[in-house]
């Protein structure tokens, strides 16, 4: 009997010795799917959360983030890293043994916070816990349903990946290369790995995302409509339905008589995989837009609002004036518009709705642009009681001063200053912070690198300084523009895919500044490690860059 006790007592003691200790995150709930693998790496002392005592596991890994933990747990000595980086000794190593080339993650280090693919996630992966995996091409691209987008690159390890149980992919059956991947999803990864390294099974992730509200939505996101739901403005301030400050950042799309092919749920996605939860759908009225073609300009608008729905974007649906001067040249067009908009989507948290884009020319706004606002939003209300309206001024929607001495009555307005850095400056900031002061809520629903006539430059240094300014503030913002046109303003190179995604290399200096500043300028990364490089900091490392590279 005593021998029978001293064994139960044995067995049960051992039990307790093997459960592994809880990670200590506020975000990591016992009975999370990702709670395991959460804890057996945080106390391999492969992991670290934030701060503030988070893990932020639907987080997207960063190329960083994802590298510093395959050097943990494999021991990899360290390298001498150029860029001023948290992780760029580590990275540095890991460029040196092999695991990525220099261009998957150039050590300049500029694209080091920018989300890693799973496919090069995965190459280094099995590069660091597993380089001896291979598995057989016929056996395990029948696994893969979207082998064929696959990177030749990748084969080898993705293969081996697959072959020895690492990866399952996702329950449709596809691998998605080009995707990316959650801090929760990476950890499952590097613990299956683990495991293979020592004969233990892996265990298949299930669906990593919560399930979405939006009817339709195929996919969630950080900070967007699913999570951050109908917004609010409180005080000068855009919130989420909880009421909490959201700042909502992303890209404009050109005109849509030019350049809807830019507005297709793959570019919305490659957009929002840099960290957007913004996009405009910008529907010229002249110029040969709407007024000359509205059945078909009214299906374009719809199909990329309806992209942006689906990628759990919200999604700014522009009346955008431009030509025709006075919001009021058209107002009967605009009210029928919008009366269908707001029907159309009343039931949808993500759409805003600009009513004019830019006022110009012989404009008043008590006489103008103040009417026609309480026409539409009396339009707009009739159907979508809450939805946030965004508002312009005269002067291209500079003269915010106007309508803050003289707003206009109701709940969710927001007015729209639009800036250009080469041509904008400190006098258009102090602008801001007087109608703030006066309690007007603004929004920046257009802005460029470029000079105002969406040429010249770009201007990083000026639009690093706006930038800071507006994320002091807590504004909100979106970018000039999602095309591929030749002009700097233009985010894209001439080429860059319609359907996206695009690396580093497709997008244009504008285009790489902005999508460095979706999730905004500092503090977003996991420690240790400084604050992340500002636009301007970014700038500067790849001028000084260049700089030490030998004349050719
Ligand atoms: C510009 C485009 C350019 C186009 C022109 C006229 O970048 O390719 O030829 O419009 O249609 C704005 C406007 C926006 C302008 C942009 C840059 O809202 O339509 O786009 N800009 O000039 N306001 C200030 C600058």
């Amino acid at each position: 009997m005593r021998k029978l006790l001293c064994v139960l007592l044995a067995a049960v003691c051992l039990a307790l010795t093997a459960l592994p200790a809880r990670a200590s995150f506020s975000d990591v709930a016992p009975g999370d799917w990702y709670e395991e693998a959460v804890t057996e790496l945080t106390r391999a002392g492969a992991l670290k959360g934030y701060p503030d005592g988070t893990f932020r596991p639907n987080a997207k890994i960063s190329a960083a983030e994802f590298v510093a933990v395959a050097v943990r747990l494999a021991g990899l000595p360290e390298g001498q890293g150029q860029a001023p980086h948290w992780a760029a000794n580590q990275l540095q190593g890991a460029l040196q043994a092999g695991w990525y080339d220099w261009d998957e993650i150039p050590p300049t280090g500029e694209t080091f916070d920018a989300p890693i693919s799973r496919q090069l996630a995965v190459k280094i992966l099995m590069k660091a816990l597993l380089p001896q995996a291979r598995g057989d091409y016929n056996t395990e691209s029948a696994k893969i349903k979207d082998f064929p987008a696959l990177d030749g690159r990748y084969y080898e390890a993705v293969l081996a990946a697959y072959a020895s149980g690492v990866v399952h992919g996702d329950p449709d059956g596809s691998f998605r290369p080009r995707g990316t991947l959650s801090r929760a999803e990476a950890c499952t990864l590097f613990q299956n790995a683990a495991r293979a390294q020592s004969g233990q099974p892996s265990v298949p992730s299930p669906e990593p995302s919560p399930a979405p509200t939006v009817p339709g939505a195929v996919q969630t996101r950080q900070g967007g409509a699913s999570q951050n739901g109908w917004l609010q403005v409180k005080g000068t301030q855009l919130c989420n339905a909880a009421g909490e400050p959201v700042s909502l950042r992303g890209m404009s799309s050109h005109g849509l008589q030019w350049y809807s092919q830019f507005t297709s749920s793959g570019a919305i996605a490659a957009t929002a995989e840099y960290g957007a939860n913004l996009f405009r759908v910008a529907m010229y009225t002249g110029e040969g837009g709407y007024l000359s073609r509205p059945a078909e300009m009214k299906a374009r608008a719809v199909a990329a609002v309806d992209a942006a729905i689906a990628n759990d974007l919200y999604v700014i649906l522009d009346w955008h004036i431009l030509s025709d001067g006075s919001p009021m040249a058209h107002a009967d067009e605009a009210a029928a518009f919008f009366a269908e908009m707001a029907q159309r989507y009343r039931d949808t948290p993500n759409v805003l709705y600009e009513i004019c884009n830019e006022p110009n020319g012989n404009v008043s706004w008590p006489g103008d642009v103040k009417p026609y606002a309480q026409r539409m939003i009396q339009t707009i209300r009739a159907a979508s009681p809450k939805a946030v309206i965004l508002i312009g001024s005269p002067t291209w929607s500079q003269d915010i001063h106007l309508a803050a001495a003289d707003p206009l009555d109701g709940e969710n307005l927001m007015y729209t200053l639009h800036f250009y850095a080469g041509t904008h400056g400190a006098e258009l900031r102090s602008r801001i912070d007087g109608a703030l002061a006066q309690g007007l809520p603004i929004f920046v629903s257009e802005w460029g690198t470029s000079r105002a006539d969406g040429s010249g430059g770009v201007f990083l240094e000026q639009a690093g300084v706006w930038l800071d300014f507006l994320e002091r503030r807590g504004i909100s913002w979106c970018g000039w523009s999602l095309c591929d046109k030749n002009e700097t303003s233009a985010a894209l190179r001439p080429g860059a895919s319609p359907d996206g995604p695009w690396g580093w290399e497709e997008l244009s200096e504008s285009g790489r500044f902005m999508f460095s500043r979706f999730r905004g300028g500092g503090g977003q990364q996991a420690v240790p490690g400084p604050e992340r490089p500002s636009g301007r900091k970014i700038f500067e490392i790849a001028l000084n860059f260049s700089k030490s590279l030998p004349n050719k």
